[in-house]
């Protein structure tokens, strides 16, 4: 479907997060979102970057992606005929890596043209495999384990899926054999945010005693031969997250067995058609994928809803209520969790939320329209 791209908003909120997130490259209590509205004839399509405050998940933060949509995407996108958003990637500039602040505007693209063409986004992108999503937690690191047990027990009763925690050097082990301890058989898995080396393989290993689902990103954010060498020690699963930034890399690392689950992030892989693609190789592969989460407004949440419904994400994802993360989220109605743990998908054309634009307004910090 042809549309032409008339107007681009960047737009930067500040929104305080309910609770501190914690991960093993900080604490954030604080979520600067770079929002993206793409408008052709007079609709808009909305995305979200998804990139941090700082450089510390990856190298991209909420300045640099800024910088990279006004001065380099925006131009070569502005005013241009553009065949469908399946093909967005195309036109954009070969800057090299980056790919948070391509995969704003590549999915505000796919969200304008899932408007213009009055159909879900869901449908637009290939997906619908499922009518609702199984739904898990991210837990960052808390202050005690305590409150962390404390913690995981209000998600659990709220009906969540899994229950993923964040661990570090000096909290990791008897951390996880606590939680364990508390709650034997739940869907459990741990993510360290490339916290170790392979010179910790030993010291990893202990948690193949306590039956994770999968260990997630243990190693460096670039790595891949490591993770390989480190799965063949390990019985639990190690999951792929930071690694993965391309069907390429997915390729890569499931050919030297690097990982048997793939974490599918839009914005690190740049959007839904590469998303699309990595997805593809895993299913070829048998490697199951599940949707990340990157504290995301209710723009990026909703995208990940879309992308949960193609048919290789089996495993719940990061992706979780509205609620848990915002006193008041920017689209209306927020995202809901059902009592069963999943999140159903809806019909209304393109994301299939309404902005609330009033909220928008009031907690942008700043706007710039390129024409
Ligand atoms: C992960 N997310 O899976 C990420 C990491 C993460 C939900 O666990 C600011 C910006 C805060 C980016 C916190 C979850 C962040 C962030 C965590 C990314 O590894
Ligand atoms: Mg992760």
């Amino acid at each position: 479907m042809a549309f032409r791209i008339e107007r681009i908003v960047l737009r930067r909120l500040k929104m305080p997060l309910r609770h501190f997130f914690e991960t093993s490259f900080g604490r954030t209590t604080e979520r600067q979102i770079l929002l993206v509205e793409a408008v052709s004839e007079g609709i808009s399509g909305w995305g979200e970057v998804t990139a941090g405050e700082h450089p510390f998940y990856n190298e991209e933060w909420t300045d640099s992606a800024w910088l990279i949509l006004r001065d380099y995407v925006a131009p070569a996108v502005l005013g241009r005929g553009l065949d469908s958003a399946a093909q967005a990637g195309a036109m954009f500039p070969r800057v090299r890596g980056h790919r948070m602040a391509l995969g704003g505007l590549e999915a505000a693209l796919w969200d304008l043209e899932a408007r213009l063409a009055g159909e879900p986004l869901w449908k637009r992108i290939g997906g619908g495999a499922r009518r609702e999503i199984p739904c898990g937690v991210s837990i960052g690191i808390q202050d005690s384990v305590a409150q962390l047990l404390e913690k995981i027990a209000v998600e659990l009763e709220a009906g969540y899926q899994r229950i993923k925690i964040k661990i570090k050097p000096g909290w990791d082990v008897d951390v996880v054999r606590e939680v364990r301890e508390r709650f034997p058989t739940i869907k459990l898995m741990a993510d360290a945010n490339s916290a170790y080396t392979i010179n910790d393989a030993a010291h990893l290993k202990q948690l193949d005693a306590y039956y994770l689902m999968m260990l997630e990103q243990p190693l460096a954010h670039d790595d891949i031969l490591d993770h390989a060498a480190l799965q063949l020690q390990l019985d639990t699963p190690i999951c792929l997250d930071e690694s993965i930034r391309s069907a390429r890399h997915a390729e890569q690392a499931i050919r030297a067995g690097a990982c048997r689950i793939i974490n599918i992030k839009l914005g690190r892989v740049g959007g839904f058609a590469e998303a699309r693609r990595v997805h593809d190789v895993a299913q070829a592969a048998g490697v199951p994928v599940w949707c990340g989460g990157m504290l995301e407004s209710g723009v990026g949440r909703a995208h990940n809803i879309a992308l949960a419904t193609l048919p290789n994400f089996v495993l719940p994802g990061d992706v979780s209520a509205s609620k848990r993360y915002w006193q008041r989220d920017i689209i209306e109605p927020p995202v809901e969790v059902t009592p069963r743990g999943t999140i159903e998908i809806r019909e209304e054309p393109g994301f299939g939320y309404a902005l609330d634009l009033d909220y928008v307004r009031h907690v942008t910090v700043q706007e710039e329209t390129l024409r």
